[in-house]
């Protein structure tokens, strides 16, 4: 039996300065009791905790130096906390899928890098990129762009203070990086369907009320596929050390002394002295680790030596450079060089390629040496900052938790940037996850 209601609460609140946050209860469709709920609904609650400590310990061991932790390392469906009996408190991380294609209502259980998205704050993020985002317009794009630059000039289609002085109620252009990724609800003419999508619980996959048209909230296409907003696709989290795992600090790529000293300790002399033949006359910068790759003659093996010791940045971190291993397909397209033609051959090109863990490499051999170069200083093929979107129910399923946490690795200890409690979003597990909670409770009774 599903449930037929389901209950959609919109509060908009506003605390502080203005800030704005949207809640959502959806109900269950279980039957409980008061007690027994509080009582699982704790049992979530500490069993998300749990969780938060044991994604920190699988980061510490499977996710230094930039490495994405492989899936098949660790645990994230139905994961028992405190015992293992049947019915104990468990625990999912809701992740994503490597792949455009999407089964209904089930959802891919993991990590979810930060890298894999565009990063609001990234100085090289345009309105142009933005705006090739699927249900992206052109004016929100700009408005997301004159909302971080530091200057109160309107770009093209954009939005500073005049625009905002016309709201109820009136507030300022911010003109400043984006804090989180909630704070896209202040800029102007945000709306939930820019936000949001078709994805209104933001699990990544189609659930039943995503794909019924106008019946249910939120108002959708029902054609089977999932249309994400805004939030799918972006971040403020990305970023990379420019130190090596060792601490020191990375080579610039046009600090060829340095080169030529890390080429020789890595590969050899006599490598180094044409490897650096190879990149050709100093006034012709190298713009990313990427178009060095391309212009070195380097083999892969070579390069795979070196890629994590060099850097095209100046200062202690690179800020939002894009995971070309783990971006969509969307996000790639954003990417110049790149664009909306490309991006399908290399998503193809990755499901099919074992060896590009950690790794820009490979792209090299997709691009054109015009297109490396416009693509390069966006890509990177390591990630330091991942997003737990853990939810957890308390024993006999029932309870209902969901807590995300976004990671940060650019320290020898796993440290927590962020949490936010989802549980008002409603159930995200999945059709799957629910009929077999209520087969175990049925077996039970
Ligand atoms: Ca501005
Ligand atoms: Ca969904
Ligand atoms: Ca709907
Ligand atoms: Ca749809």
């Amino acid at each position: 039996m599903e449930s037929g209601s389901v209950l959609i609460l919109v509060l908009w609140i506003s605390f502080g300065l203005v800030v704005l946050a949207l809640y959502f209860a959806q109900s269950m469709g279980f039957e409980l009791r008061a007690g027994d709920n509080r009582v699982a609904a704790l049992e979530a609650e500490h069993a998300i905790d749990g969780a938060a400590r044991y994604v920190g310990y699988v980061l510490s061991k499977y996710g230094t130096n930039g490495t994405i932790p492989d899936p098949a390392l660790y645990s994230s469906e139905n994961v028992p906390v405190g015992t293992d009996e049947a019915g104990a408190p468990a625990f999912w991380i809701i992740g994503r899928n490597d792949t455009s294609s999407q089964v209904l209502d089930v959802p891919k259980f993991g990590l979810v890098d930060e890298a894999s998205k565009l990063n609001l704050n990234a100085t090289n993020l345009t309105a142009d990129m933005l705006a090739i985002l699927p249900g992206m317009t052109a004016e929100f794009a700009a408005a997301i762009i004159d909302w971080r630059d530091t200057n109160s000039t309107v770009t093209t289609n954009g939005a500073e203070d005049e625009s905002y002085a016309r709201l109820v109620p009136p507030r300022k252009c911010k003109n400043a990086n984006f804090e989180t990724v909630d704070e896209l609800r202040l800029v102007y003419q945000s709306t939930m369907t820019l936000l949001y999508g078709e994805d209104l619980n933001l699990n990544g996959v189609l659930d039943r009320n995503e794909n019924d048209g106008d019946t249910s909230l939120p108002p959708d296409n029902r054609d089977g596929r999932l249309n994400p907003g805004l939030f799918e696709y972006v971040t403020v989290y990305s970023r990379q050390p420019n130190t090596t795992s060792t601490g020191t600090n990375r080579v610039s790529i046009s600090n060829r002394r340095g080169l030529t000293t890390l080429l020789t300790d890595k590969i050899s002399q006599q490598r180094a002295t044409a490897i650096i033949s190879a990149l050709g006359p100093t006034n012709n910068p190298i713009r990313s680790v990427l178009e060095f790759y391309s212009r070195s003659g380097m083999s892969a093996d070579e390069f795979s030596l070196v890629e994590a010791e060099i850097t095209a940045t100046s200062g202690a971190f690179v800020e939002g450079l894009v995971n070309v291993n783990t971006a969509s397909e969307a996000v790639l397209a954003c990417i110049p060089g790149i664009g909306v033609d490309l991006a399908p051959s290399l998503v193809a090109q990755r499901q099919s390629n074992s060896k590009r863990v950690n790794s820009v490499a490979w792209v090299k051999d997709l691009l054109s040496t015009a297109q490396i170069v416009q693509a390069g200083p966006y890509l990177t093929g390591q990630s330091y900052q991942f997003s737990a979107d853990i939810a957890a129910l308390g024993h006999h399923g029932r309870g209902y938790s969901r807590t995300r946490f976004v990671f940060d690795t650019t320290e020898n200890v796993p440290k927590i940037l962020f949490r936010e409690d989802l549980s008002r979003l409603g159930w995200a597990l999945g059709k799957q996850v629910r009929q077999d909670i209520r087969l175990a409770t049925t077996l039970r009774q």
